[in-house]
């Protein structure tokens, strides 16, 4: 019996961001002998693929039907699909699935020993305790986010009568305009609130068995602490940037399209901005033709990745040769990590910021809803590794401001920045490359 492989059970919550690090944190278990359960519903399971086929007799998928929710249209359900105001109806749908779960889980005839689900599924902590298996959070954001969550929630009071908001606890007691907290914690500040599950649920996290950073203590130790302390015990696991971790599930997947790549190759190293904002955001009309003017006064070479953003016409033509607009999804990480691009015009989703300080890539960040502030600032103010370019997810940038700033940062005037971004990649490297790394000290810690 104890020779069998630990079998555990791994949920994540169907948003790009969160599932794909989950994956990759399940592709490294399974590396190190683990079995794993993957929850899924039905129109997800495509996401399963480069793990299935990596692990076919270690990982298993356990397709649950996706419960119906009033507002999302049938076959919805991942929040690609709907933008963010998807993650509540799907948050409320996923939490019907704890019957279901409880009943596959009693009647396995090898049942899981721990569950690690998404911090957005905090509901699983009681489900776990009702199963008596401890439940490992997984959080794809980081210790910065999820102190400043910690503080809003416990203070919800003195956030509604105070704008801007002193984090006064918190190290570095950062001060936020209202406008720039969390989506999550503005939405809970409406009466009446429509998030208080949410909130419920998120502070089950911090009660949880153990927990799983995507994050790595080189970027915010002083947070780290902070939220080890709120948790009372050493059971956290930081463990990331998983995109740089050995043979990464995205990495073997991740290859620049033909073209592209030709057009890479022909630019000098450290030449190129890449431009992407991530997968839920378009700009507006008015966004598009400042962010487009901005590129072309540059005179700077780029990538601008596109979904529905309207794009002025013959702009293209405008910029042949020197900029690329690319329409649908590239391999970020892949693009990130060509030695043509320098710079990384970014939404600051925490997903790209770790993506680019891997790649020593500088951040010029326009960050603008959700958590995009916080990390923004983790990186301009806290670390010196990028600077913001553009605030709010509103805000039409004044195109000749924004072209010398692309100008002077991808230039000499970005030197300094680039020199910390450097050795912030250098350090943020060893940690998941080194055998005696911290990351991957932790990931075996964790197995
Ligand atoms: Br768009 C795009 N290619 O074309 P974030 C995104 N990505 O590989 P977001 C691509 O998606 P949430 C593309 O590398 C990153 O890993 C990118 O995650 C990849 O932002 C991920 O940066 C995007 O956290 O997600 O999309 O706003 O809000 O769910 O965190």
């Amino acid at each position: 019996e104890n020779s069998k492989p630990p079998h555990i059970v791994v949920f994540p919550f169907p948003a790009q961001g969160h599932l794909l690090p989950l994956l990759d944190l399940t592709h490294q278990l399974c590396l190190r002998g683990v079995n794993v359960s993957v929850i899924v519903t039905p129109g997800n399971l495509t996401y399963l693929s480069p793990l299935l086929s990596a692990h076919p007799s270690s990982v298993t998928s356990v397709v649950f039907p996706f419960p119906p929710h009033p507002s999302l249209s049938p076959g919805v359900e991942n929040v690609k699909d709907v933008g963010n105001s998807g993650n509540l109806p799907i948050m409320a749908s996923l939490r019907q699935l704890r019957d279901p779960i409880i009943h596959w889980f009693r009647s396995h005839p090898n049942p899981p020993i721990a569950l690690i689900s998404d911090f957005f599924l905090g509901w699983t902590h009681d489900l776990c305790n009702q199963i008596s298996i401890p439940r490992f959070a997984f959080f794809s954001i980081s210790f910065f986010l999820v102190s400043v969550l910690h503080f809003c929630f416990e203070n919800i009071d003195l956030i509604k009568s105070t704008d801007p908001i002193h984090l006064l606890d918190l190290p570095r007691a950062p001060i936020f305009k209202e406008e720039h907290l969390p989506s999550i914690v503005r939405r809970s500040l409406q009466t009446p609130s429509p998030d208080i599950e949410t909130i419920k649920d998120f502070s089950k996290n911090l009660l949880s068995y153990g927990s799983v950073f995507n994050s790595s203590e080189i970027l915010e130790d002083d947070y780290l602490e902070y939220v080890k302390q709120r948790m009372g015990h050493d059971r956290v696991f930081v463990i990331g940037p998983l995109c740089s971790i050995g043979s990464g599930l995205k990495s073997d997947s991740g290859s620049i399209d033909p073209s592209l790549l030709s057009w890479l190759d022909g630019s000098p190293n450290r030449s190129v901005l890449y431009v992407c904002f991530g997968s839920q955001k378009a700009l507006t009309k008015d966004q598009c033709d400042a962010l487009a003017l901005g590129l072309e006064k540059s005179m700077t070479r780029f990538v601008w990745v596109v979904k529905k953003d309207p794009i002025p016409d013959r702009f293209e033509d405008r910029v042949s040769g020197r900029g690329l607009v690319v329409r649908g999804w590239v391999s970020q990480l892949a693009v990130l990590r060509h030695v043509a691009v320098g710079g990384f015009l970014s939404h600051c989703g925490w997903n790209s910021v770790l993506e680019g300080i891997t790649s020593g890539a500088v951040v010029l960040g326009w960050p603008m809803e959700a958590d995009q502030f916080v990390n923004a600032r983790l990186l301009v103010e806290h670390l010196g590794i990028a600077v913001r370019v553009c605030e709010g997810g509103e805000t039409v940038p004044d195109p000749v401001e924004l072209g010398r700033v692309i100008a002077e940062t991808m230039g000499e005037g970005g030197r300094e920045v680039a020199a910390c971004a450097e050795e912030i990649r250098q350090k943020t490297e060893a940690a998941v490359t080194e055998t005696n790394g911290s990351s991957i000290e932790d990931l075996q810690r964790l197995v």
